[in-house]
């Protein structure tokens, strides 16, 4: 017992150079800076090949950050304590005034730092086989999907409009990098989002993608300005009306995640979330198979329903009957 605190005492009156003290905080610093830097916790997982470099970039961002927070309040706290007023003291400190070089080493520190971090943030945004910045041409949008009621929801939308998505036009630019496995054409309206698989055809409210598969997203609104957003891709892309937008991303991480609007569109806005599903190539060909099957039998029972592809008005009786609505109303309308 009296051993140990000799040795204690020893090491308090052994007088540590400062700079020696310097160098071990400064050691400490950048070693508890770098783990914070990757251990934060923030951010959700990373679900597409793309997420990994946006993480890049946030967590040297967050390295930088934690180091100087720690450097600045370490100071802060240190000096507050240190120079602190002595019990009886009425005196003020030495005036101190302006000191060009500690000035130059602050201002020039921050400027290296915030230039290195626009250049390699630069870098992952080009890198992103990403957002085609040249897409402020008119997308080719037919008039009739401008009228899609405002209060529709992807529930209820008739196959007349689902139609009308389909014919999107495609000849638009591709995003940068190699082709795309799979395109998928993307409406945002009040408040849903309607998805075209233009290969096949047909029309979905849940995006299903394929892992490990480039995919490319044709996006335009129909009606105001909407924006797709999966925090677990790292994606967030504004939908326009009359533009396109496209861009693409590899999904890498098997899962439901969910698609959020992220602009104020409505009352509903809050309500206008869908779900991607991210699964095996064998699981999404299956799912497509299902949808196509379904989108069949539609047309099979419309055409069954008028043998001889039907008149106009045969084909509104059977989707009144469908809505429920009263046989003598549709006639009235009808006239
Ligand atoms: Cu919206």
């Amino acid at each position: 017992m009296i051993q140990r605190s000799r040795v204690i005492q020893v090491f308090i009156t052994v007088k540590i150079p400062s700079s020696i003290w310097t160098l071990l905080i400064g050691i400490v610093l950048t070693l508890v800076s770098l783990w914070y830097g990757q251990n934060h916790g923030l951010l959700p997982i990373a679900a597409s090949e793309e997420a990994t470099k946006v993480d890049g970039l946030f967590n040297t961002m967050m390295t930088v950050s934690t180091g100087i927070f720690l450097l600045v309040e370490g100071i802060l706290i240190y000096c507050a304590w240190k120079y602190r007023r002595k019990a009886g003291d009425n005196t003020d400190g030495p005036p101190v005034e302006g000191n060009i070089p500690l000035e130059i080493l602050w201002t020039g520190i921050p400027a290296i730092i915030v230039l290195g971090i626009s250049v390699y943030s630069f870098d992952v945004y080009n890198s992103l086989s990403g957002v085609d910045t040249h897409s402020a041409h008119q997308a080719p949008i037919t008039q009739e999907s401008q009228s899609i009621p405002g209060s529709a929801i992807a529930a209820t939308l008739s196959d007349s409009s689902q139609g009308e998505v389909a014919h999107m036009d495609l000849s638009v630019p591709a995003a940068k990098g190699p082709p795309a496995d799979v395109v998928v054409n993307v409406m945002g309206l009040q408040y849903a989002w309607i998805f075209t698989y233009p290969e096949t055809g047909f029309n979905t409210g849940e995006l299903h993608l394929p892992i490990g598969k480039k995919v490319q997203i044709n996006m335009t609104a129909s009606d105001v300005i909407h924006a797709f957003w999966v925090p677990e891709f790292r994606l967030k892309q504004d939908a326009i009306p009359g533009r396109e937008s496209v861009f693409s991303f590899t999904p890498k991480e098997p899962g439901n995640y969910a698609l959020i609007c992220a602009e104020l569109c409505g009352p509903y806005h809050g309500a206008m979330r869908t779900q991607v599903v991210v699964e095996t190539p064998e699981a999404f060909e299956k799912w497509q198979q299902e949808q196509l099957l379904a989108s069949k039998e539609e047309l099979n029972q419309a055409l069954a329903m008028n043998p001889k592809h039907g008149s106009p008005t045969q084909l509104l009786t059977h989707h009144a009957q469908e809505m429920g609505i009263d046989q003598e109303v549709l006639h009235q309308i009808h006239q």
